[in-house]
Formats: C-alpha cells, sequence, structure tokens
C-alpha cells in the first residue's frame, strides 16, 4: 500500500507542469484580505537580512524564517536586532504594541487588530514586513510569505531561481482558536521523526493543535514512572503483530518543543474508561475479572475497559493524568470516553464525572470525545463531536450546560476515510471523503441546536489501523488537511469551493518537491 501511495504522488509529481507565478491570493487557508498591488513585487536579495524586534519569541521565529529560506536560496540570510540595523531589510518581523491588542468597547478583536495570531504582511518593491501583536501571528505570516515564494523554495538543495513576493498587503487572522489534526499512535507506533514532521505539516496551514490518541487496545505509548509496565508491557503491540513501540518522556517533551517552537500545543489522549486492552494487559488488576486479557492487534472496538468498581483505578487514572499534565505545557487533558460499550450508562457517567474531576485536579481543562456529553459539566470543558449527522440532542443539551465544542464529523474530516473506492488504505464506516467532501460544510452551522459562538474550532483526526508509515500518513493529510485548516482559519465570507481548488492546486508543486507524499484528486486542477 505505502508502494502504491508513492507511485501514485511520484505519477502526480511527474505530471506536474512548471508553476506559474504565485499570485498574493494563493495562500491557504484563504486570508481574510488581500490587497495586491502588482507594481509592487519584491524580489529576495543574495544579501537578505532579517531584522526583527530584540524579544526571544519573535526571534525565534526569525529564525524559522531563516531557516526556511537558506536551504532553496543557498543565501545565508542573517537574523539582526532590529535595533542593531544599520540599514533596512529588507525582510522584517515587527511585534506591534500592545495596545492594539483589543477594542475595549467590545472586548474582542478591534475591526483591524490582528488579535492572538493574526497578522499584517506588506510587501513593496523594498522590503517585506510582517507585523503582528505575538510571536504566534508573526510565524503564520512567516507560512504565508513561505507560499507566496515560488515553490522552488520548498526545495532541500540550492536551485536558480528568481525569488519574487507578489506585491500588495494581507491582513488576516483565524475565524476559530482551535484547528487541529489528531494522529492515532496507538493502533500504529509512530517515531518520534515522524510526529515531528507531522507537526511541521500542521504549522504550515496555519493549524495550532496536534491532538496525540496516545493509548487504545493496540498499544499504550507514553512512559508513566509510576506505572512502568503500560510503556514496556502495554506498548509492545500493534495492529498487525508489528512491535509497537513507546515514547519516554525525553521523547514526548521533545515533540512537545518541536511544537511549542511552531506554535502548535499538543494535546494528549488518555483513552478511558474504553480502548483501555493494552493498559489491562500490563496491570490485570485494573481488569474487571482481575485476569489479564490476551494482548490485541486487531481493529474491532468497545470491549475492553478499566474497572469502574475499583478505587485502584482511580489511582490509576489519577497517577497517570498526573504525570501527563505535569510533561504538558498546553492547557488541554483528552479523556477520551469513546466506544465503552461494556458499561452501563450509569456507571459510565459516574466514572466520567470523577476522571474529569482528576483533569480538573492538575489544572488541566478536559476534552473528551462527545460521549462524554451525559457526564456533569466541568469547567470549560470542550467535546469533540465526530457524529455522521447533524442532530445530536445530548451534545445540544452539554452546550447549554456550558460545554464548547470542536467538530470532526466523520463523515467530513476523519481523514482516515478512504478518498475513493480504490483507495490502496482507510476505512469507509463514515464514507468516501475526497477533498470537496472535507471543504464543503460550515462548522458554524453544522450541528443543529449549537449555536456558533460554542464552535471552539475544527479537527482532523487520522485513525491508523490501516496507516503504518509515514508515507501513508502524508497520504492520508494531503490535500484534505489544507481542506480542513482553511475551515478552521478563514471567514465564512471566503469559502468558495471553485476558488479553493484552484488556490490548493498550486500547492502540489510544493508538495512535490519538499517530497510530501500526496493523493492526486481528480477534483484538483493540479498544474
Ligand atoms: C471510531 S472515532 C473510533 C476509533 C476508530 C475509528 C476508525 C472514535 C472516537 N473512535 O476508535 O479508530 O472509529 O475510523
Amino acid at each position: 500500500a505505502a508502494e502504491l501511495a508513492r507511485a501514485a504522488t511520484q505519477a502526480a509529481g511527474d505530471l506536474l507542469a512548471p508553476p506559474a507565478p504565485v499570485r498574493l491570493a494563493d495562500v491557504v487557508p484563504a486570508p481574510e484580505r488581500a490587497t495586491p498591488d502588482p507594481a509592487a513585487d519584491f524580489t529576495l536579495p543574495e544579501d537578505a537580512v532579517i531584522r526583527v524586534d530584540a524579544d526571544p519569541d519573535a526571534r525565534a521565529v526569525a529564525e524559522h524564517l531563516a531557516e526556511l529560506l537558506r536551504p532553496a536560496t543557498g543565501y545565508p540570510v542573517p537574523v539582526t536586532d532590529a535595533a542593531d540595523a544599520e540599514s533596512g531589510g529588507p525582510l522584517a518581523l515587527t511585534l506591534s504594541g500592545t495596545e492594539t491588542r483589543t477594542d475595549p468597547a467590545r472586548g474582542l478583536p478591534g475591526d483591524d487588530a490582528p488579535g492572538d495570531e493574526g497578522y499584517r504582511l506588506d510587501v513593496t518593491r523594498a522590503e517585506v514586513r510582517i507585523t503582528a501583536d505575538t510571536a504566534a501571528g508573526l510565524f503564520h505570516g512567516v507560512q504565508t510569505l513561505r507560499q507566496l515564494l515560488p515553490a522552488a523554495v520548498e526545495s532541500a538543495t540550492a536551485v536558480t531561481e528568481r525569488w519574487v513576493v507578489p506585491g500588495g498587503t494581507i491582513v488576516d487572522r483565524p475565524r476559530y482558536a482551535y484547528r487541529g489534526a489528531m494522529l492515532d499512535v496507538a493502533r500504529h507506533f509512530f517515531p518520534v521523526e515522524d510526529v515531528l514532521r507531522v507537526i511541521d505539516h500542521l504549522a504550515r496551514y496555519k493549524l495550532n493543535h496536534l491532538h496525540l490518541h496516545l493509548t487504545d487496545d493496540q498499544g499504550w505509548r507514553i512512559a508513566v514512572e509510576s506505572w512502568p509496565r503500560l510503556a514496556t508491557v502495554g506498548g509492545a503491540t500493534e495492529v498487525g503483530g508489528g512491535p509497537g513501540g513507546h515514547y519516554t518522556a525525553a521523547d514526548y517533551r521533545r515533540i512537545v518543543r518541536h511544537a511549542a517552537r511552531r506554535h502548535v500545543t499538543v494535546v494528549p489522549e488518555i483513552d478511558l474508561p474504553g480502548h483501555t486492552n493494552a493498559a489491562l494487559v500490563a496491570y490485570p488488576e485494573l481488569a474487571p475479572g482481575k485476569i489479564a486479557p490476551p494482548p490485541y492487534t486487531g481493529t474491532e472496538v468497545g470491549f475492553s475497559y478499566v474497572d469502574p468498581a475499583d478505587e485502584r483505578t482511580y489511582e490509576f487514572v489519577a497517577d497517570v493524568l498526573g504525570e501527563v499534565a505535569a510533561l504538558t505545557p498546553g492547557p488541554w487533558l483528552h479523556l477520551g470516553g469513546d466506544e465503552a460499550f461494556k458499561v452501563p450508562a450509569d456507571t459510565y457517567r459516574g466514572f466520567v464525572e470523577r476522571a474529569q474531576a482528576l483533569v480538573a485536579a492538575t489544572g488541566k481543562t478536559v476534552v473528551g470525545w462527545h460521549q462524554l456529553a451525559p457526564a456533569g459539566h466541568a469547567d470549560g470543558r470542550v467535546l469533540q463531536w465526530w457524529g455522521t449527522n447533524g442532530e445530536d440532542p445530548e451534545t445540544a443539551d452539554a452546550v447549554r450546560r456550558g460545554a464548547r465544542l470542536i467538530l470532526s464529523p466523520g463523515n467530513r474530516v476523519y481523514l482516515d476515510m478512504k478518498y475513493a473506492p480504490e483507495s490502496p488504505i482507510g476505512h469507509d464506516w463514515a464514507g468516501l471523503i475526497d477533498v470537496r467532501r472535507a471543504y464543503d460544510w460550515d462548522p458554524g452551522t453544522h450541528l443543529t441546536g449549537v449555536p456558533a459562538e460554542a464552535v471552539l474550532g475544527v479537527e482532523a483526526p487520522l485513525w491508523t489501523e490501516t496507516v503504518t508509515t509515514l508515507a501513508e500518513v502524508e497520504f492520508m493529510l494531503f490535500p484534505r488537511l489544507p481542506a480542513v485548516a482553511e475551515l478552521g482559519w478563514s471567514p465564512r465570507s471566503t469559502h468558495d469551493w471553485a476558488a479553493f481548488r484552484k488556490r490548493l492546486a498550486g500547492h502540489g508543486p510544493r508538495w512535490a518537491t519538499a517530497g510530501i507524499t500526496f493523493h492526486p484528486s481528480p477534483e484538483v486542477p493540479w498544474p
């Protein structure tokens, strides 16, 4: 299957004609406002310098931009302190004063305020300037700049090219605060390097959350000091009988650090009370009958659960959540909660309420699959909705009781679904999902009885029962991930399938140059 995916991408890459010049409006996700000025194209000179404010986070963004530019251009691209710089740039990253941050009258970003993640990009013949209130905003501006350079900028080695950036101004900020993707590292284990590359893919498209599904029946992937056999025994299996694996605390910290540098927050999931066979193999005392089940390497769901009637289970939950919380700088802990089919509804509710309280005790905020809905509200609680039809009274009721939602409709953004019947990997229980299906829906109005303000954002999950290599991960991500990223970032007024498929088409040569495997969807007019 990996071979097929690679061959498909190779064929797609070979078909691509030399790319046309990039236009200012060609960015994915679509910016809030783009005003081209064709007389103001900028050409990157060999002696280009990046000037940046003396703020360590802004400096890190400037270094990131330099690292993006150096390989393909072969230029040295030094980074200098804006205060020390003798001459103008010509690349400038500027943190604006905090006074523009909010409109006090509304307590919301003002009409032109970039807010926590927005930025302004000004391209003139003389310079490229990115201005933002935060380093995150500068970082997103850098991702836009990267897309405005010729596709050859994705080359890992120096190429001869005129490094033109189209002139004009972009003013941009996100529609939703939460824009994510999930990687299931439990069904198949993926080494740290693969996860870092997936984070890079998220950052390109201004996604700001990586949800790691760390535990499931087939494997436990995170070391827990107080329960060491979870990783050493529970981590030694995966779907299909392969060797599995787990992340040490140092591995996990590396992932978190790599993500933070790209303004991506890691959301760790410990799936409870179901999807726990690997934990039960490691610690039979957690099993309802106190007997170790056999290790599981199949793909059925819903058969396992930790014993909700035993106090030892809650010590286990508290220990695990405490250690994972301590390793995680972000505000979220994901409790899973899906498909605990063997646990009666009232027992399940009681378990979830105790687990939610244990999350709160760590100082984190609960996220969980929407099966958590019937449990009592916990402060700030976020439900991740993965249903396939927009009617869900239980979830709507949880929203009325204070929950916010991350939307992951299975029939729209489940990245483990096949694109087409002949897709070499993937499932089809939620239907076939090619690019248009992933793109053409509105998170703001998707669920009946849920007001737009309750939607925190969108997330595209990749379950990996059938996905075994990085190339296969990329094949399932591209081009659907950019489609979901646009739903999360761009104002609804920019939503337009006909325009999106054309804009997206220009990214094919970028992926091919960067060595990213992708599905050459027939819905997209690749060049
Ligand atoms: C349902 S979606 C699951 C996962 C499977 C997935 C396969 C959800 C919360 N649970 O356990 O991997 O379907 O598509």
